[in-house]
């Protein structure tokens, strides 16, 4: 049943029926629209749907489905799965860990309360649930190096408490109403096409537009700041993969997936291989600092590789390659 490593490929394995009917929460965001292209790929246009609070660009609208959905209003979720008979969510509205220690009470809302409703609805109507979860669901006194999937989560942002709820409350949900969640815990997401916003590893994808656009970047992270990253097309490769896997290869309900690890200055060096005289500078913020320092510096993603064959093909030098080539540098 492994899916092949290109991910371009139609969904032969699935007859009309048994395809899925997919809604994307939070469509919008940095991970959205991509899954988007590779679940229509798989499951035919029509059977995925992106849905937002906010307005799609034309692009976005004019390539398949999307509807307008808020997760604080259950009846309009509800209406939603009904009305397009949806059977698998892909649960992506979330605020990250520096937007959220902005506004926790925002934060608490569509991670705690948006969560709860898209729990319910999926329970009520049988669905297949996919929630992001985070190396944020670690805290100060975890394991660092690396992170097991099962150890000590006392995370200290609101986002990192969120995810824990959520990884929590899935699989209570599961054990208890027999719900099939399924969470894979996510490093820092690298992504060339999609903005993120709110996040301490957003670093790791404004770096590459800076280096190509101003030949510097300015760092509001410290110069050795080790976290786990993967690339966009590993993560969503990883999701679907799990949301294929057969349940009875699943030891676990939420797993750590892991690719690569580095810090600033690690990928600086990278990055000035291919930009002569690229520069990086520093300026702390004090509050992302405080967050990265409590995250796990690796993740131990041992298990989801023996259950369901999860593999990375994107490390560090093939990763800032295609970043680069993406914004238009041409040394390579
Ligand atoms: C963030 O930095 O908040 C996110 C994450 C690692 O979950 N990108």
């Amino acid at each position: 049943w492994q899916i092949p490593a290109d991910a371009n490929f139609h969904s032969a394995s699935f007859s009309e029926a048994d395809r899925p009917r997919v809604l994307i929460t939070g469509g919008l965001g940095q991970l959205g629209v991509g899954l988007a292209n590779l679940l229509r790929k798989r499951f035919g246009k029509d059977n995925v749907i992106l849905s937002d609070i906010r307005k799609p660009s034309d692009h976005v609208f004019h390539s398949g489905p999307f509807v307008y959905s808020d997760i604080l209003d259950y009846k309009n979720l509800r209406e939603i799965v009904v009305n397009h008979r949806v059977t698998w969510v892909f649960h992506y509205s979330a605020l990250l860990s520096a937007a959220g220690e902005a506004n926790v009470s925002l934060a608490r809302a569509i991670n705690i309360t948006g969560l709860h409703n898209v729990l319910d609805v999926a329970a009520e109507h049988n669905l297949r649930l996919f929630v992001p979860s985070t190396i944020g669901a670690f805290g100060p006194t975890s394991p660092r190096n690396p992170t097991p999937d099962l150890c000590t989560q006392r995370p200290r942002t609101i986002y990192g408490v969120s995810k824990v709820h959520a990884e929590l409350m899935g699989e209570y949900y599961h054990y208890r109403y027999g719900l099939d969640f399924r969470c894979l815990r996510y490093p820092g997401i690298i992504s060339a096409d999609s903005q993120c916003g709110g996040g301490t590893t957003d670093y790791a994808v404004q770096i590459f537009h800076d280096a190509v656009k101003n030949g510097k970047f300015e760092c509001y992270l410290k110069p050795s700041t080790r976290l786990p990253m993967m690339y966009i097309d590993d993560c969503l490769r990883a999701t679907l993969e799990v949301m294929e896997a057969p349940a009875e290869a699943l030891s676990l309900r939420t797993y750590n997936v892991n690719a690569m690890s580095f810090s600033p200055e690690e990928v600086a060096q990278e990055v000035l291989k291919h930009i002569p005289g690229f520069q990086i500078t520093y300026n702390v913020d004090s509050v992302r600092q405080d967050i990265a320092d409590s995250w796990p510096l690796n993740f131990d993603d041992s298990n989801a590789r023996k259950d369901w064959g999860w593999k990375h093909d994107f490390d560090l030098p093939e990763l800032v390659m295609t970043m680069l080539s993406f914004h238009g540098s041409d040394s390579r």
